[in-house]
């Protein structure tokens, strides 16, 4: 088998991005997530395009149980995992502490803090055992600054930066390297999530700017991964040059 890489949140956008790039580089990938027809999708197009296999994982990660499950019950070999990529994740509204929902609220906790944690906490034990691998967890310029009616998303992506600094410490003994990568707007699905479903709204907040693209940040975690087995990158943040905070903008 090659190097294996499992990427979470591999149905579309960073995800999909860096399934491509890692299997550009011939890796194995076990990819993770809900949406059923776009990992098969995806997967026939690596597979036919490159020579790699490909382990599918329809599952929310959300689901503590079912995620352990699926991940204890894949074979061996599919276990020794060199790169998890913890990029799993969402916003959803954009409200005042006072007007927000509080469903909204759980889903974004229970996504990007919780379903990071116990995927981490299966694949680092694996990892552990190895004595060898990377993580590289998805943070955000969210996680960096907090910006009007970020608040409880700013927060999760603030614990994703505590948890990378967390993990590289525990992590160190072993010879593993954590590596947080925080980007500022990136033209994906995000926005139309965040906004439910409207589009013409989420088409808005790239209007007049460049954005990043999703292989912006492929070929971020493209660096990252190939620097020498003593050089780990600890923190990236990595903006538009349009954007200069995550509220301060340049528009044409
Ligand atoms: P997308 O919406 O395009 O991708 C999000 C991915 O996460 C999808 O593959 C989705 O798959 C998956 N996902 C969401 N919830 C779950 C879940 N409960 N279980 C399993 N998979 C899930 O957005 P991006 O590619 O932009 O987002 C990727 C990461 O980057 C996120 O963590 C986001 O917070 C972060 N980020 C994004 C920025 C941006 O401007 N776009 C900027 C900074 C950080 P599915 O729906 O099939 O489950
Ligand atoms: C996504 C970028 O600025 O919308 O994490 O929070 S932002």
């Amino acid at each position: 088998m090659n190097k294996i890489g499992l990427i979470t949140g591999a149905s579309s956008g960073i995800g999909e991005a860096t399934a491509e790039m890692l299997a550009a580089e011939g890796y194995d990938l076990i990819l993770l997530a809900r949406r059923e027809d776009k990992l098969i999708e995806l997967s026939d197009k690596l597979t036919s395009k490159f020579n790699i296999q490909v382990k599918k994982i329809v599952a929310d990660i959300r689901d503590k149980e079912n995620i352990s499950y699926l991940l204890n019950a894949l074979p061996a070999q599919w276990k020794s995992v060199q790169i998890l990529v913890n990029n799993a994740g969402l916003s959803q509204g954009l409200n005042s502490i006072d007007t927000g929902d509080v469903d909204d609220w759980d889903t974004m906790i229970d996504t990007n803090v919780k379903g990071l944690l116990y995927v981490s906490r299966i694949v680092s034990e694996w990892m552990v055992s190895a004595q060898t691998g990377h993580i590289i967890n998805i943070g955000s310029i969210a996680g960096k600054e907090v910006y009007l009616n970020g608040n409880v998303y700013c927060a999760t992506k603030h614990a994703v930066d505590a948890l990378s600094q967390g993990m590289r410490i525990d992590l160190l003994p072993y010879g593993i390297k954590v590596t947080a990568i925080h980007p500022g707007m990136v033209e994906t699905e995000f926005s139309v999530v965040r906004f439910k479903g409207d589009v013409n709204r989420a088409k808005k907040v790239y209007e007049g700017l460049e954005p990043l693209y999703a292989k912006d940040i492929a070929d971020a975690i493209q660096f990252v991964i190939s620097r020498p087995k003593h050089v780990n990158i600890n923190d990236m943040l990595i903006m538009p040059t349009a954007q200069a905070t995550a509220a301060i903008v340049k528009r044409d």
